[in-house]
């Protein structure tokens, strides 16, 4: 397979062919197909990306932005539930400061450091909206009914009280159950001096009841 013939260049209706040796007649006597033995007409693999390649970086791309979008919104929600749960803990707190407070005082006697089921006792049962203490100065008693519901403070974006993006936020998405029960002694009888004070406030985030308990002894004497 000598090329003795001028090599020509190839013949249109050829195109499938990489080169053609013609003879001097003019006509055709080789054809050499495009393969390996006959690279150098051969045209260079299509070099660049697909539209394969484009649309899965886009998906792999789309899949870690939403995995970092989720741990932001995470980080922010538990940012306001973390502040949300420190103002629960601090009005379950000062609920039970009112009853050691006024037990200390005498301004209620131990009969009264009840449920209002039992005879005697004045604490509400069940969950109360959160409102001023009333005349008494004891959370969850009937005089609270006049008080409107408690107003909470927050610094704002500066993160300083007493300038103008303070957030005075309503307590209405708390609510604040106090149970009083009795503590049976080691005879197993009512213990005549201690009782169980267990204070339960709840907050609803993205209407979803969220609850924090304290829960204390409380003795007859100060
Ligand atoms: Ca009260
Ligand atoms: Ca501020």
């Amino acid at each position: 397979m000598g090329r003795t013939a001028l090599d020509g260049e190839p013949a249109a209706d050829y195109a499938n062919y990489a080169d053609a040796d013609v003879g001097l007649n003019g006509q055709l006597s080789h054809l050499h197909p495009r393969n390996s033995r006959n690279p150098r007409l051969i045209p260079k693999p299509m070099s660049g990306i697909s539209l394969i390649e484009v649309m899965m970086s886009a998906f792999i791309l789309t899949i870690a932005l939403m995995a970092i979008a989720m741990t932001m919104v995470r980080g922010m929600s538990s940012m306001f539930y973390t502040q949300e749960q420190l103002i629960a803990k601090q009005k379950s707190r000062e609920a039970l400061e009112s009853v050691f407070t006024a037990r200390s005082t005498q301004n209620i006697t131990w009969a009264q450091i009840q449920n209002a089921t039992v005879s005697g006792g004045i604490f509400l049962t069940d969950f109360q909206p959160i409102r001023g203490m009333g005349a008494d100065g004891i959370a969850n008693t009937s005089d609270d009914a006049s008080e409107p519901i408690e107003t909470i403070t927050l610094p704002g974006n500066d993160g300083k009280f007493g300038t103008d993006d303070d957030e005075v936020r309503s307590l209405d998405q708390y609510e604040r159950k106090i149970t009083i029960s009795n503590v049976l002694n080691s005879q197993k009888q009512v213990d005549p001096d201690i009782r169980e004070m267990t204070i339960e406030v709840r907050f609803k985030l993205n209407n979803v009841w969220h609850s924090l308990t304290v829960s204390s002894y409380i003795s007859r004497f100060a």
